[in-house]
């Protein structure tokens, strides 16, 4: 399930970047190859659809968010991150959210390489969160010092997207659980 075309995978002209409020405005990018190099986790978790389907037991293989984190340090102030995919799609995550250890950007499923409507070479896997947090065709982390809302979350769906607690549109937002909506 997403919005827009599936995107093609050329090796040699993709990135992954990490810029806006990092530690000494660093600004850090992965060729494909020095993505493949970082070390890899295994994680199994279940995936929550917001339209009420789960899929129990996947089993994810990739670069745990704590790892790139700790590559590209953010600034103290960074409270939250944007996760940018190709076209412009866009997910926010509070901090925390993001370096939850079984956060990863997954490159393989139940042992083979993402396929491309699933986010291939590269996409993020959020197991506590709503799918739409999980973000595939990744390209890009932002760094942000105030929370701002991403795709979804500016077309009326929860800005935090916790599944336990139902947290699926904007209007079940409490004061404080996000950005004002423009
Ligand atoms: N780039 C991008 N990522 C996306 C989406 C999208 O439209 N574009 N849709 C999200 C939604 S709403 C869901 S439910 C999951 C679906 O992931 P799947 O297609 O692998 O089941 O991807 C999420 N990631
Ligand atoms: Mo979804």
């Amino acid at each position: 399930m997403h919005y827009g075309p599936v995107p093609r995978f050329r090796p040699q002209r993709w990135d992954l970047r990490v810029y806006g409020a990092t530690a000494g405005d660093e600004r850090y990018r992965w060729d494909w190859g020095g993505f493949e190099a970082l070390p890899r986790v295994d994680v199994v978790a279940d995936f929550h659809c917001v339209t009420r389907f789960t899929v129990q037991n996947v089993a994810w293989r990739g670069v745990s968010a704590l790892t790139l984190v700790e590559a590209a340090p953010p600034e103290g102030a960074a409270t939250h991150v944007m996760v940018w995919a190709e076209y412009g799609y866009s997910a926010n995550l509070r901090m925390d959210d993001f370096l939850r250890p079984d956060v990863l950007l997954a490159t393989h499923r139940d042992g083979e390489p993402i396929e491309p409507g699933h986010g291939a070479p590269v996409r993020l896997v959020v197991p506590h969160l709503y799918g739409w947090k999980s973000v595939k065709w990744v390209r890009a982390i932002e760094y942000l010092t105030a929370d701002r809302r991403g795709f979804w979350e500016e077309r009326g769906y929860h800005n935090i997207a916790d599944p336990w607690s139902e947290q699926r549109y904007s209007y079940q937002e409490e004061p404080g659980q996000g950005p004002p909506l423009g």
